[in-house]
Protein backbone atom coordinates (compact mmCIF):
# COMPACT_ATOMS: atom_id res chain seq x y z
CA UNK A 1 0.00 0.00 0.00
CA UNK A 2 1.00 3.76 -0.78
CA UNK A 3 2.37 5.38 2.40
CA UNK A 4 0.32 8.53 2.63
CA UNK A 5 1.48 12.09 1.71
CA UNK A 6 2.82 14.90 4.34
CA UNK A 7 3.90 18.42 3.33
CA UNK A 8 4.90 21.44 5.15
CA UNK A 9 6.93 24.74 4.55
CA UNK A 10 9.20 27.04 6.75
CA UNK A 11 9.74 30.35 5.88
CA UNK A 12 14.19 31.22 5.66
CA UNK A 13 12.74 34.64 7.33
CA UNK A 14 15.05 34.89 10.35
CA UNK A 15 16.36 32.03 12.79
CA UNK A 16 13.93 29.56 14.07
CA UNK A 17 12.12 29.86 17.73
CA UNK A 18 11.44 27.32 20.02
CA UNK A 19 7.65 27.85 19.23
CA UNK A 20 8.60 26.67 15.40
CA UNK A 21 10.60 23.80 17.15
CA UNK A 22 7.31 22.56 19.42
CA UNK A 23 4.70 23.73 17.11
CA UNK A 24 5.67 22.30 14.26
CA UNK A 25 9.16 21.47 13.20
CA UNK A 26 10.14 18.18 16.07
CA UNK A 27 6.47 16.46 14.57
CA UNK A 28 7.77 16.59 10.81
CA UNK A 29 11.02 14.01 12.17
CA UNK A 30 8.36 11.71 14.00
CA UNK A 31 5.90 11.26 10.84
CA UNK A 32 8.85 10.04 8.61
CA UNK A 33 8.92 6.56 8.83
CA UNK A 34 4.95 6.64 8.31
CA UNK A 35 4.35 8.97 5.34
CA UNK A 36 6.25 9.94 2.49
CA UNK A 37 7.14 13.31 3.71
CA UNK A 38 8.31 16.70 1.67
CA UNK A 39 9.64 19.43 3.62
CA UNK A 40 10.09 22.73 1.88
CA UNK A 41 11.91 25.60 2.62
CA UNK A 42 9.47 28.36 1.34
CA UNK A 43 11.82 31.62 0.35
CA UNK A 44 9.26 32.97 -2.14
CA UNK A 45 7.09 32.86 0.52
CA UNK A 46 9.61 34.69 2.26
CA UNK A 47 10.14 37.55 0.26
CA UNK A 48 6.42 38.37 0.43
CA UNK A 49 8.14 40.78 3.18
CA UNK A 50 11.40 43.00 2.19
CA UNK A 51 14.41 40.62 2.80
CA UNK A 52 18.25 41.81 2.03
CA UNK A 53 19.47 39.21 -0.55
CA UNK A 54 22.31 38.24 1.32
CA UNK A 55 20.53 36.71 4.76
CA UNK A 56 17.86 34.97 2.64
CA UNK A 57 20.90 33.57 1.03
CA UNK A 58 22.66 32.55 4.55
CA UNK A 59 18.98 32.12 6.20
CA UNK A 60 18.15 29.48 3.86
CA UNK A 61 21.11 27.20 4.18
CA UNK A 62 20.52 28.00 7.96
CA UNK A 63 17.35 26.88 7.97
CA UNK A 64 18.42 23.68 6.06
CA UNK A 65 21.04 22.73 7.88
CA UNK A 66 18.57 22.94 11.48
CA UNK A 67 16.00 21.31 9.74
CA UNK A 68 18.50 18.18 9.52
CA UNK A 69 19.77 18.82 12.92
CA UNK A 70 16.17 17.90 14.06
CA UNK A 71 16.03 14.96 13.07
CA UNK A 72 14.95 15.34 8.81
CA UNK A 73 16.67 12.34 7.07
CA UNK A 74 17.40 13.38 3.89
CA UNK A 75 17.08 9.69 2.49
CA UNK A 76 13.65 9.31 4.21
CA UNK A 77 12.06 12.85 3.35
CA UNK A 78 12.44 15.07 0.57
CA UNK A 79 13.86 18.29 1.58
CA UNK A 80 14.09 20.85 -0.81
CA UNK A 81 13.86 24.62 -1.61
CA UNK A 82 10.81 26.44 -2.82
CA UNK A 83 12.64 28.59 -5.72
CA UNK A 84 14.07 25.50 -7.05
CA UNK A 85 11.14 23.89 -8.30
CA UNK A 86 8.96 26.80 -10.46
CA UNK A 87 5.89 24.36 -10.65
CA UNK A 88 4.86 26.03 -7.85
CA UNK A 89 4.72 29.03 -8.77
CA UNK A 90 3.13 27.82 -11.87
CA UNK A 91 0.67 26.05 -10.04
CA UNK A 92 -0.08 29.25 -8.02
CA UNK A 93 -0.73 31.07 -11.50
CA UNK A 94 -3.47 28.65 -12.36
CA UNK A 95 -5.10 28.26 -8.66
CA UNK A 96 -5.02 32.58 -8.52
CA UNK A 97 -7.61 32.49 -11.28
CA UNK A 98 -10.05 30.69 -9.40
CA UNK A 99 -9.54 32.19 -5.75
CA UNK A 100 -11.80 34.58 -5.06
CA UNK A 101 -10.49 38.05 -3.84
CA UNK A 102 -13.13 38.70 -0.68
CA UNK A 103 -11.50 34.65 0.28
CA UNK A 104 -8.39 36.53 0.43
CA UNK A 105 -9.54 39.55 2.43
CA UNK A 106 -10.66 37.68 5.01
CA UNK A 107 -7.47 36.12 5.62
CA UNK A 108 -6.06 37.08 9.58
CA UNK A 109 -2.28 37.07 8.38
CA UNK A 110 -2.14 39.26 5.60
CA UNK A 111 -4.87 41.68 7.86
CA UNK A 112 -1.65 41.55 10.37
CA UNK A 113 1.16 41.83 8.31
CA UNK A 114 -0.52 44.72 5.96
CA UNK A 115 -1.04 46.58 9.07
CA UNK A 116 2.92 46.51 10.00
CA UNK A 117 3.94 48.01 6.05
CA UNK A 118 0.60 50.46 5.06
CA UNK A 119 2.20 52.34 2.99
CA UNK A 120 3.41 50.29 -0.03
CA UNK A 121 1.21 46.88 0.13
CA UNK A 122 2.76 44.26 -2.38
CA UNK A 123 0.03 42.21 -4.23
CA UNK A 124 2.38 39.23 -3.31
CA UNK A 125 1.41 39.35 0.50
CA UNK A 126 -1.96 39.25 -0.92
CA UNK A 127 -1.83 36.57 -2.93
CA UNK A 128 0.78 34.35 -0.48
CA UNK A 129 -2.25 31.68 0.42
CA UNK A 130 -2.58 31.08 -2.88
CA UNK A 131 1.47 29.86 -3.43
CA UNK A 132 0.78 27.68 -0.32
CA UNK A 133 -2.31 26.06 -1.92
CA UNK A 134 -0.22 25.14 -4.73
CA UNK A 135 2.80 23.83 -2.55
CA UNK A 136 0.24 21.55 -0.75
CA UNK A 137 -1.53 20.52 -4.29
CA UNK A 138 1.24 19.69 -6.29
CA UNK A 139 2.15 16.64 -4.35
CA UNK A 140 -1.35 15.05 -3.80
CA UNK A 141 -0.98 15.44 -0.15
CA UNK A 142 -3.18 13.89 2.76
CA UNK A 143 -1.75 16.12 5.30
CA UNK A 144 -0.17 19.27 6.55
CA UNK A 145 1.16 19.58 10.17
CA UNK A 146 1.19 23.39 10.84
CA UNK A 147 1.03 25.41 14.13
CA UNK A 148 -2.84 26.41 14.67
CA UNK A 149 -1.98 30.45 12.94
CA UNK A 150 -1.99 28.47 9.37
CA UNK A 151 -5.23 26.59 9.73
CA UNK A 152 -7.16 29.43 7.82
CA UNK A 153 -4.65 28.77 5.20
CA UNK A 154 -5.23 25.66 4.90
CA UNK A 155 -8.93 25.99 4.50
CA UNK A 156 -8.66 28.12 1.37
CA UNK A 157 -6.04 24.96 -0.01
CA UNK A 158 -8.56 22.19 0.32
CA UNK A 159 -11.19 24.92 -0.87
CA UNK A 160 -9.60 25.32 -4.18
CA UNK A 161 -9.08 21.57 -4.38
CA UNK A 162 -12.40 21.15 -4.35
CA UNK A 163 -13.45 23.86 -6.79
CA UNK A 164 -10.95 22.56 -9.30
CA UNK A 165 -11.59 19.44 -9.18
CA UNK A 166 -15.89 20.72 -9.62
CA UNK A 167 -15.04 23.06 -12.32
CA UNK A 168 -12.89 20.39 -14.43
CA UNK A 169 -12.85 16.70 -13.12
CA UNK A 170 -10.92 15.29 -10.33
CA UNK A 171 -7.11 16.20 -10.00
CA UNK A 172 -6.43 17.12 -6.03
CA UNK A 173 -6.21 15.45 -3.61
CA UNK A 174 -8.41 17.92 -0.51
CA UNK A 175 -5.75 17.96 2.54
CA UNK A 176 -5.74 17.59 5.97
CA UNK A 177 -4.28 19.96 8.59
CA UNK A 178 -2.40 17.72 11.62
CA UNK A 179 -2.25 20.03 14.55
CA UNK A 180 -0.46 19.14 17.87
CA UNK A 181 -2.68 20.06 21.14
CA UNK A 182 -0.57 22.11 23.72
CA UNK A 183 2.34 22.65 21.52
CA UNK A 184 -0.01 24.67 18.74
CA UNK A 185 0.97 27.25 20.19
CA UNK A 186 4.12 28.35 22.39
CA UNK A 187 3.68 32.15 23.53
CA UNK A 188 5.98 34.46 24.10
CA UNK A 189 7.96 34.57 27.60
CA UNK A 190 7.63 38.18 27.84
CA UNK A 191 3.84 38.38 27.02
CA UNK A 192 2.32 34.45 27.47
CA UNK A 193 -0.72 35.90 25.72
CA UNK A 194 0.96 36.40 22.67
CA UNK A 195 2.75 33.88 20.22
CA UNK A 196 5.71 33.38 20.34
CA UNK A 197 7.60 35.16 17.06
CA UNK A 198 11.27 35.53 15.99
CA UNK A 199 10.05 38.92 14.21
CA UNK A 200 9.22 39.99 18.09
CA UNK A 201 11.15 42.90 18.32
CA UNK A 202 12.11 42.27 22.35
CA UNK A 203 14.36 38.94 22.24
CA UNK A 204 13.86 37.86 25.75
CA UNK A 205 10.09 36.89 24.32
CA UNK A 206 11.57 34.21 22.08
CA UNK A 207 14.28 31.00 22.27
CA UNK A 208 16.26 31.14 19.32
CA UNK A 209 17.47 27.37 18.10
CA UNK A 210 21.07 28.49 17.93
CA UNK A 211 21.16 30.44 21.33
CA UNK A 212 23.84 30.08 23.42
CA UNK A 213 23.73 28.57 26.50
CA UNK A 214 23.69 31.82 28.95
CA UNK A 215 21.38 33.44 26.39
CA UNK A 216 18.81 30.35 26.98
CA UNK A 217 19.14 30.77 30.81
CA UNK A 218 18.93 34.60 30.80
CA UNK A 219 15.94 34.63 29.05
CA UNK A 220 14.52 31.91 30.87
CA UNK A 221 14.94 33.70 34.12
CA UNK A 222 13.83 37.07 32.70
CA UNK A 223 10.32 35.16 31.88
CA UNK A 224 6.99 36.65 33.12
CA UNK A 225 5.54 34.54 35.72
CA UNK A 226 3.30 35.69 38.20
CA UNK A 227 2.68 36.64 42.16
CA UNK A 228 1.06 33.03 43.15
CA UNK A 229 4.31 31.11 43.87
CA UNK A 230 2.70 27.76 42.84
CA UNK A 231 3.95 25.83 39.50
CA UNK A 232 0.40 25.00 38.16
CA UNK A 233 -1.24 24.35 35.36
CA UNK A 234 -3.70 26.70 34.45
CA UNK A 235 -5.14 29.73 32.53
CA UNK A 236 -5.02 32.03 35.41
CA UNK A 237 -1.28 31.95 35.21
CA UNK A 238 -0.46 31.58 31.79
CA UNK A 239 3.40 32.81 31.99
CA UNK A 240 3.67 29.36 34.01
CA UNK A 241 1.67 27.11 31.64
CA UNK A 242 3.84 28.23 29.25
CA UNK A 243 7.02 27.43 30.70
CA UNK A 244 5.32 24.07 31.38
CA UNK A 245 4.59 23.20 28.20
CA UNK A 246 8.17 23.89 27.21
CA UNK A 247 9.20 21.51 30.39
CA UNK A 248 6.93 18.82 29.16
CA UNK A 249 7.85 19.19 25.38
CA UNK A 250 11.27 19.12 25.86
CA UNK A 251 11.39 16.56 28.99
CA UNK A 252 9.04 14.08 27.45
CA UNK A 253 7.61 14.23 30.98
CA UNK A 254 3.55 14.72 31.74
CA UNK A 255 2.46 17.75 32.97
CA UNK A 256 0.95 16.03 36.14
CA UNK A 257 4.69 14.48 36.50
CA UNK A 258 6.69 17.66 36.70
CA UNK A 259 3.78 19.83 38.89
CA UNK A 260 4.03 17.05 41.40
CA UNK A 261 7.70 17.24 41.19
CA UNK A 262 7.83 20.86 42.02
CA UNK A 263 4.68 21.04 44.67
CA UNK A 264 6.00 23.31 47.62
CA UNK A 265 8.47 24.29 46.38
CA UNK A 266 9.16 28.01 44.38
CA UNK A 267 9.33 29.28 40.62
CA UNK A 268 13.25 29.31 41.31
CA UNK A 269 14.03 25.71 41.79
CA UNK A 270 11.57 25.25 38.33
CA UNK A 271 12.83 27.60 36.06
CA UNK A 272 17.08 26.30 36.88
CA UNK A 273 15.88 23.09 36.27
CA UNK A 274 13.79 24.21 32.81
CA UNK A 275 16.87 26.08 31.76
CA UNK A 276 18.96 22.96 31.92
CA UNK A 277 16.40 20.73 30.32
CA UNK A 278 16.38 23.48 27.38
CA UNK A 279 19.91 23.78 27.23
CA UNK A 280 20.45 20.17 27.11
CA UNK A 281 17.85 19.69 24.86
CA UNK A 282 19.32 22.31 22.05
CA UNK A 283 23.16 21.43 22.33
CA UNK A 284 22.82 18.37 20.39
CA UNK A 285 21.01 20.14 17.66
CA UNK A 286 23.11 23.00 17.96
CA UNK A 287 26.61 20.49 17.51
CA UNK A 288 25.02 18.84 14.30
CA UNK A 289 23.76 22.35 12.75
CA UNK A 290 27.60 23.38 13.19
CA UNK A 291 28.94 20.44 11.99
CA UNK A 292 26.58 20.42 8.90
CA UNK A 293 26.53 24.30 8.24
CA UNK A 294 29.84 23.96 7.92
CA UNK A 295 30.09 21.71 5.18
CA UNK A 296 28.54 23.50 1.67
CA UNK A 297 29.28 21.05 -0.69
CA UNK A 298 27.42 18.44 1.56
CA UNK A 299 24.03 20.76 1.86
CA UNK A 300 24.45 21.38 -1.96
CA UNK A 301 23.86 18.14 -2.82
CA UNK A 302 21.04 17.32 -0.93
CA UNK A 303 18.73 20.11 -1.06
CA UNK A 304 19.97 19.31 -5.27
CA UNK A 305 18.63 15.52 -4.82
CA UNK A 306 15.56 17.06 -2.74
CA UNK A 307 14.23 19.36 -5.83
CA UNK A 308 15.24 16.76 -8.34
CA UNK A 309 12.74 14.37 -6.52
CA UNK A 310 10.10 17.04 -5.72
CA UNK A 311 10.55 18.03 -9.56
CA UNK A 312 9.73 14.46 -11.15
CA UNK A 313 6.08 14.42 -8.77
CA UNK A 314 5.53 18.61 -9.48
CA UNK A 315 6.25 18.02 -13.10
CA UNK A 316 3.55 15.04 -13.38
CA UNK A 317 0.66 16.97 -11.86
CA UNK A 318 0.95 20.34 -13.57
CA UNK A 319 0.91 18.82 -17.05
CA UNK A 320 -2.43 17.22 -15.88
CA UNK A 321 -3.60 20.41 -14.75
CA UNK A 322 -2.22 22.03 -17.86
CA UNK A 323 -4.07 19.83 -19.80
CA UNK A 324 -7.63 20.17 -18.39
CA UNK A 325 -7.12 24.24 -18.69
CA UNK A 326 -6.64 23.98 -22.32
CA UNK A 327 -3.22 25.10 -22.41
CA UNK A 328 -1.60 23.36 -25.74
CA UNK A 329 1.55 20.77 -24.66
CA UNK A 330 5.05 21.78 -25.37
P1 LIG B 1 6.81 34.82 12.36
O1 LIG B 1 6.89 34.28 13.76
O2 LIG B 1 8.01 35.58 11.96
O3 LIG B 1 5.53 35.53 12.07
P2 LIG B 1 6.35 32.12 11.70
O4 LIG B 1 7.37 31.52 12.60
O5 LIG B 1 4.93 32.07 12.10
O6 LIG B 1 6.81 33.59 11.36
P3 LIG B 1 7.15 30.10 9.77
O7 LIG B 1 8.58 30.17 10.06
O8 LIG B 1 6.83 29.88 8.34
O9 LIG B 1 6.41 31.43 10.24
O10 LIG B 1 6.47 28.99 10.65
C1 LIG B 1 6.88 27.65 10.61
C2 LIG B 1 5.95 26.79 11.44
O11 LIG B 1 6.06 27.10 12.84
C3 LIG B 1 4.48 26.96 11.09
O12 LIG B 1 3.88 25.67 10.99
C4 LIG B 1 3.89 27.72 12.25
O13 LIG B 1 2.54 27.39 12.44
C5 LIG B 1 4.75 27.25 13.42
N1 LIG B 1 4.85 28.22 14.53
C6 LIG B 1 5.32 29.50 14.45
N2 LIG B 1 5.31 30.11 15.67
C7 LIG B 1 4.79 29.20 16.55
C8 LIG B 1 4.52 29.23 17.98
N3 LIG B 1 4.76 30.30 18.73
N4 LIG B 1 4.02 28.12 18.56
C9 LIG B 1 3.78 27.03 17.80
N5 LIG B 1 4.00 26.94 16.46
C10 LIG B 1 4.50 28.00 15.83
N1 LIG C 1 2.70 29.87 5.53
C1 LIG C 1 3.44 28.86 6.23
C2 LIG C 1 4.65 28.37 5.51
C3 LIG C 1 4.24 27.54 4.34
C4 LIG C 1 3.63 26.24 4.40
C5 LIG C 1 3.43 25.86 3.04
C6 LIG C 1 3.25 25.40 5.46
C7 LIG C 1 4.36 27.85 3.02
N2 LIG C 1 3.90 26.84 2.25
C8 LIG C 1 2.84 24.64 2.75
C9 LIG C 1 2.65 24.20 5.11
C10 LIG C 1 2.44 23.81 3.78
C11 LIG C 1 3.86 29.39 7.60
O1 LIG C 1 4.08 28.62 8.43
N3 LIG C 1 4.00 30.67 7.80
Amino acid sequence: MDKKIVFSGVQPSGALTIGNYIGAIKRWATLQDEYNCYYCVVDQHAITVPQKAKDLRKNTLDILALLMACGIDHEKSTLFIQSHVPEHSELAWVLNTITYMGQLNRMTQFKDKSKRSEENLNSALFTYPVLMAADILLYKTNLVPVGEDQKQHLELARDLAERFNNRYSDTFMVPEPLIGEFGARIMSLQDPNSKMSKSDSDENGYILLLDDKNTIRRKIKRAVTDSIGEVSYNDDQPGIKNLLNIYSSFSGETIETIVEKYEGRGYGDFKKDLEEIVVDGLSPIQEKFNALRSDKAYLEEIYRKGSEKASDEARKMLRKVYKKVGFIPR
